[in-house]
């Protein structure tokens, strides 16, 4: 029953550590995502920070995935540590196989092997056990007592087997230097089998009060009884639930602070991330609005009759500039080609062909047919179908009509920045805006000085944008 209980618990731990581990691979996962997708606007100690973090929780999930733990067995000459060892892997002390030599301690120990006697005692998938033996203390060989030492000091869990009680003051400082490890440590009563309940209670006694060791830290067992079988069903449970509750969470604990410091830092760029972003909005919208402005200005003026020479697609070079413009918020040269495709796929998209044609100029605009707010409209929806396109950093050449009116719908429908500020500049800026956007729409600029006319828009407006209040706003 008991063996059945232990089994289930051990069976516990690797399942345990599979969710830990998944739970960290989730953070791992997000923080990577935040790390790929950085952009020139999050500050560099975040950026390193935050691959700091990345690496430690790693070395923690590797950690977890070989987790292996080590047990040493400690105490003083002929307490039965090895006998105890071999039971524990289950092998008998008469088995001329059994990894750990009982009554071999003199010549057997010496610095050569001091570390090497580490026998498998468990293996569940990710957790390893490992027994560890140490020569007895208290002997005639003082060597062995810096072996023992060694190996408890490199050892994750000791077993401190006593036979009696703990005599010397040799024992007494051993046990003291090891409690102040802090390591976990289990005060074995051995061989119980030869003892009464009263000599027991005795050692127990004697130790608790000398070495103010608690209650709970102690355990009996027969490691080799002279008769039946071994005792160390509450030894076995008692490292388990160590393992469970202390080894683990070490672990843990470590990974935890770093989970904790990548998802502040990750926050931290959320944060820097979603500012920028949104002031590239404003930006954009700026831009969107000038353009849009400029291109409905010359649709009222060939309302009117006026001409410009029939073949020139006056209206195409200010969508162009705009498309352009929109691509370098996203440090994305666009070639006057791509853009000229974008138009014309878009146009037709969203105006029908024969409008589109008139507005591009590829046929006589006939009357008033190039009107202003359409052409206002179509300029707007075409900005912004740009911006997500370059958002979601697609390729603005290589997208189907299909694509494109996808992006039309969600530019319609996404939340645009309100421009009505616009409306409400203080006089004087408002005079050097509208005169920006004439220019705009002046046939013999060209494409590059369009470019620094929308440069100067954007400054020139920038102290008027009111992005700094709603920063959240439409975000997702
Ligand atoms: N009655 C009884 N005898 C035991 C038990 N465990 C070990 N012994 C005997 O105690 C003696 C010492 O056992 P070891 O396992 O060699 O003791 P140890 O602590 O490894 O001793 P060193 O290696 O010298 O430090 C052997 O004769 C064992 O048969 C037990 O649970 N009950
Ligand atoms: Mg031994």
């Amino acid at each position: 029953m008991g063996e059945m209980r232990i089994m289930k618990d051990f069976r516990d731990i690797p399942i345990e550590l599979e969710l830990q581990v998944k739970e960290y691979e989730q953070v791992l996962l997000s923080l990577n995502k935040t790390l790929n997708n950085q952009c020139s606007d999050i500050r560099k100690e975040d950026v390193m920070g935050l691959e700091e973090s990345i690496n430690q929780i790693k070395k923690g999930i590797d950690r977890l995935k070989n987790l292996q733990i080590s047990i040493a067995a400690f105490g003083e000459t002929n307490a039965g540590k090895s006998a105890l060892l071999n039971s524990l892997i289950g092998h008998s002390n008469e088995d001329p196989h059994a990894p750990f030599k009982v009554h071999e301690r003199i010549n057997i120990w010496s610095k050569e092997i001091e570390c090497k006697n580490g026998v498998k005692w468990h293996d569940f998938n990710n957790l390893e056990l490992i027994l560890y033996d140490t020569p007895g203390i208290g002997g005639d060989i003082l060597e062995h007592l810096d072996i023992a030492k060694k190996i408890a000091s490199e050892s994750d869990i000791i077993l401190y087997v006593v036979w009696l009680t703990v005599r010397g003051d040799l024992q007494k400082a051993v046990m003291k230097e090891l409690l102040e490890t802090e390591k976990p440590l289990i005060v074995v009563i051995n061989k119980v089998d030869t003892q009464r309940e009263i000599e027991i209670k005795a050692t127990k006694d004697d130790i608790q009060e000398k070495m103010g060791i608690k209650e709970s830290c102690f355990v009996l067992a027969a490691g080799h009884p002279k008769q039946g079988e071994p005792i160390i069903e509450d030894l076995t449970e008692n490292i388990f639930s160590i393992i469970k509750k202390q080894n683990f969470d070490l672990i843990n604990k470590t990974i935890q602070s770093w989970v904790n410091k990548g998802v502040i830092i990750n926050n931290i760029i959320a944060d820097e991330v979603e500012i920028a972003r949104e002031a590239r909005k404003q930006k954009a919208a700026i831009i969107i609005h000038s353009a849009a402005s400029a291109a409905s200005l010359l649709a009222g003026l060939l309302a009117q009759g006026a001409t410009f020479g029939a073949d020139t697609p006056f209206l195409t070079v200010i969508t162009i500039g705009m498309i352009v413009a929109l691509g370098t918020l996203f440090d994305k040269k666009i070639t006057k080609t791509a853009a000229t495709a974008v138009i014309s796929q878009n146009f037709g998209a969203f105006a029908g062909v024969a409008l589109a044609k008139a507005i591009l100029g590829w046929i006589p605009i006939l009357g008033n047919f190039a009107n202003a707010s359409i052409t206002f409209g179509l300029h707007e929806a075409t900005g912004w179908a740009c911006y997500l396109i370059f958002e979601d950093n697609r390729d603005i050449s290589k997208l189907s009509e299909d694509e494109f009116k996808r992006y039309k719908i969600r530019a319609e429908n996404m939340e645009k920045p309100n421009t009505s500020w616009i409306k409400t500049l203080p006089s004087h800026i408002k005079i050097q805006y509208d005169s920006l956007v004439r220019k705009l729409a002046d046939k013999n600029v060209s494409d590059d000085e369009r470019q620094g006319i929308l440069k100067e828009i954007e400054k020139l407006t920038e102290p008027y944008r009111k992005d700094k209040s709603d920063v959240r706003n439409g975000l997702s």
